[in-house]
């Protein structure tokens, strides 16, 4: 058994591919992390379903989205890589976790308020105010001590530790109580057309997001018509300068330079400099995954066979965790038939 610390991450199956931000803020970190942490990385599909999604799609949608997390290096030999609604444990443990949280500490998650709050909160869904407890259940069924996160998530992990730490003085010691980390704020990348939006998987608009399953052609075009300022200076400005900022975040992941590095290696040049760096940079990266998740898409046996193996190792995590829930809350278990 390993001694590495178990680390737990998701991402919704929302759109055909990930976006730059998806890969900065989450898929890049996960690769690095997955070396020193026992990792499971799962492809959050029930989660997706907190708000519509086409039916026709959302199956292709979740094959896809593992491929790309393959492609970009989550190993599924070493780390685990499965689909959240191939275990069902995550249902039946967010259901027993409803039944101990508050009502109103659920309507305190800002997430909610802000998601709800765009299709209006008479029209969201309970699953969508319920998804804290899901995302709860998810790190809770592993033993998970690492939870890598983005600021906007980081309440419900807060939310997790609380219902952790509650059903372990109600019922007795059953779950570890995680920590959030916090991916650097500078992983935040913004809509190339709209710079002071995330990016997003689910935006209005396509020309300001760049895909990982893009054309190389497309993505270098969509970073040459990125939204800039007016001035002509090549610096980091968060307020003043949202579009250059964006870019040099952008430019700094890609090649592992700090950005006063970058700053420094553009004093004199112009934005149409900074435009190819960054696209040369991102198609270099972006390419070789695309041809890879393609390969995978291709041979759709072979994704599903890793699917299956891999969800059959969290199931072997998550079942007995389970079990040991059902059975602290009086539940009677089910006799074998004979
Ligand atoms: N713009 C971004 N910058 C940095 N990190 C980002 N992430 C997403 N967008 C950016 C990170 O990617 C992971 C994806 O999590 P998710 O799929 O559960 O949902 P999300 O954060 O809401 O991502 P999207 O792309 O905006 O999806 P939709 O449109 O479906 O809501 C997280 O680790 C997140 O921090």
């Amino acid at each position: 058994m390993s001694t590495a610390p178990r680390l737990f991450s998701g991402m919704q199956p929302s759109a055909d591919s990930l976006q730059i931000g998806n890969y900065i803020g989450a898929l890049l970190q996960w690769r690095e992390m997955q070396v020193t942490n026992d990792a499971i990385f799962c492809v959050v599909d029930l989660h997706a379903l907190t708000v519509p999604q086409d039916p026709k799609l959302l199956a292709e949608q979740t094959r896809k989205t593992a491929a790309q997390y393959i492609a970009a290096g989550i190993d599924p030999e070493k780390s685990i890589l499965f689909v959240q609604s191939h275990v069902p444990a995550h249902s039946q443990l967010a259901w027993i976790l409803n039944t101990i949280t508050g009502f109103g500490e659920a309507s305190r998650m800002t997430q909610f308020k802000d998601k709800a709050a765009r299709s209006g909160t008479d029209s969201a869904s309970v699953g969508l105010f319920a998804y804290p407890t899901l995302m709860a259940a998810d790190i809770l069924l592993y033993d998970t001590v690492v939870v890598p996160v983005g600021d906007d998530q980081k309440q419900h992990v807060e939310l997790t530790r609380d219902l952790a730490g509650r059903f372990n003085s109600r019922f007795g010691e059953t779950f570890v109580v995680p920590e959030a980390v916090i991916m650097k704020e500078t992983a935040r990348i913004y809509d190339l057309q709209n710079p002071t939006a995330k990016m997003s998987k689910s935006a209005a608009s396509d020309a300001g997001v760049v895909w990982m399953l893009d054309e190389p052609a497309v993505t270098a075009k969509k970073i040459k018509s990125a939204v800039t300022d007016d001035d002509r200076e090549i610096r980091f400005d968060r307020g003043a300068k949202p579009g250059v900022s964006n870019l040099l975040t952008i430019l700094s992941a890609f090649t592992d330079e700090p950005v006063p590095v970058l700053e420094e290696s553009f004093v004199g040049k112009g934005y149409g400099d900074l435009k190819t760096t960054v696209a040369d940079a991102v198609v270099a990266t972006f390419e070789p995954m695309r041809t890879r998740a393609l390969e995978l898409l291709e041979d759709p046996a072979e994704l599903d066979r890793i699917l299956g193996n891999n969800a059959e190792r969290a199931l072997a995590i998550a079942q007995p965790k389970l079990e040991t829930v059902y059975d602290r809350v009086g539940l009677l278990r089910r006799p074998r038939s004979r």
